[in-house]
């Protein structure tokens, strides 16, 4: 196992970047730059694999978000010059503007880090992990259809052992990175919603 001959595995390549994305941000006097945001964000999607199937869907909704950051990374500096743009043109909340996919983005950051939290929280199934972080992060935010779509998905998840040893982690090591995750996303998340709130702009959607 990658974890237990010290190579770097997918859930460290995912919080080693958020943490260099926290330092960066402080370096730049708490100033969130759009390119290595969105590329930091890209590399989640290596978790996607280790869920199996039925969350492809939920990889290409998350993708192409990301990709539209991405792009949109050639034309604007930082997160909150997308924001401002948008408020301009009054499209903060229209469907494919920048600002709405990067609200988007949060909450799949905020769905995974919730997932993490539940995983080292209880020793229930992933099942009762996974349905608790989506009813807490993304389900007020979701149609019903989406809803009833997501709720058969998770019947599909790998058992907690089955994650880990597809993760390459260890039963010791999948903890300690998890935890990584959460500390090093929680001001990027936070920082995120602060743009929204900062401008006046509530987080109901
Ligand atoms: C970490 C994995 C936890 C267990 C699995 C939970 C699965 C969540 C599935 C989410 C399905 C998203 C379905 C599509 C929702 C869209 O309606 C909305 C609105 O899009 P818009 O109208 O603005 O075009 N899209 C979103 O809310 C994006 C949410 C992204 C969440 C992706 C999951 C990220 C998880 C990463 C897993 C490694």
């Amino acid at each position: 196992v990658a974890a237990r001959q010290g190579m770097e595995t997918p859930l460290t390549a995912v919080a080693e970047a958020f943490e260099e994305l926290a330092r960066g941000m402080e370096a730049d006097s708490g100033e969130l730059r759009l390119a290595p945001f969105s590329d930091t964000c890209a590399l989640v999607s290596v978790l996607f694999s280790s869920l199996g199937m039925a969350f492809r869907f939920a990889e290409m909704e998350y993708v192409t978000k990301v990709n539209d950051l991405i792009g949109a990374g050639k034309s604007y500096r930082t997160l909150s010059d997308i924001l401002d743009k948008d408020i301009q043109n009054d499209c903060v909340k229209k469907q494919g503007s920048h600002s709405r996919n990067l609200r988007r983005v949060r909450l799949g950051l905020g769905l995974i880090k919730a997932l993490f939290e539940q995983f080292l929280a209880t020793e229930g199934s992933l099942y009762d992990a996974a349905t608790t972080a989506y009813g807490q992060v993304c389900a007020p935010f979701h149609s019903w259809a989406i809803r009833k779509a997501v709720g058969a998905g998770m019947y599909t998840l790998p058992t907690r052992e089955q994650l880990i040893v597809r993760l390459n982690e260890t039963d010791f090591s999948v903890q300690k990175e998890m935890r990584r995750y959460i500390d090093a996303s929680s001001p990027i998340i936070e920082y995120i919603d602060n743009l929204f709130l900062s401008r006046n702009i509530s987080l109901d959607w």
